[in-house]
């Protein structure tokens, strides 16, 4: 009976290990440097719904914030497919959206990510702590290079 060893499973094994230490030593210096850190929900100031659909685009793309403000995005998924909101500068999402192409089973619960299933949905709460421009986007494997992708101007 064919078996798959450990050893020949092995290679792939380190470069999944290898490719989400790398991801996650980013995420560790994005949380409490780049732009802002998880929220706390009853500190929020205020809500903000965005809609997520197959045609692949937030609704609104756009979006405003205060330093220091922390901010619930209420998310709906108003399509047929999985979407998701991953909070990031751009650089980051897009070796992120890479990752995910390469393994598309590779689905991870962090802190600046929140899942939705189809007709559902789903609250991220975040603080942002420093002024800039920073992106979210949908990492289901091709929707960020749709352009499923969004914006904030934080002032
Ligand atoms: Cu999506």
């Amino acid at each position: 009976m064919p078996m798959v060893t450990i050893q020949e499973r092995a290679p792939v094994l380190l470069a999944i290990a290898l490719a989400l230490a790398a991801y996650g030593a980013h995420a560790d210096e994005r949380h409490d440097a780049a732009y802002g850190r998880p929220g706390d929900p009853a500190k929020a100031s205020r809500t903000v719904a965005i809609d997520m659909s197959d045609s692949l685009r937030f609704t609104p793309a756009l979006i405003e914030a205060r330093k220091g403000e922390t901010i619930r995005f209420a998310l709906k998924n108003s399509g047929k497919v999985r979407h998701e909101m991953v909070l990031g500068s751009s650089k980051e999402l897009k070796e992120h959206a890479a990752l995910m192409r390469k393994f598309p089973g590779m689905e991870h619960a962090e802190p600046n990510r929140r899942s939705v299933d189809p007709g559902k949905t789903g609250d991220l709460v975040w603080q942002f702590t420093r002024a800039g421009t920073f992106d979210f986007a949908c990492l289901q494997p091709g929707h960020f290079e749709a352009g499923m992708r969004g914006r904030i101007t934080v002032r």
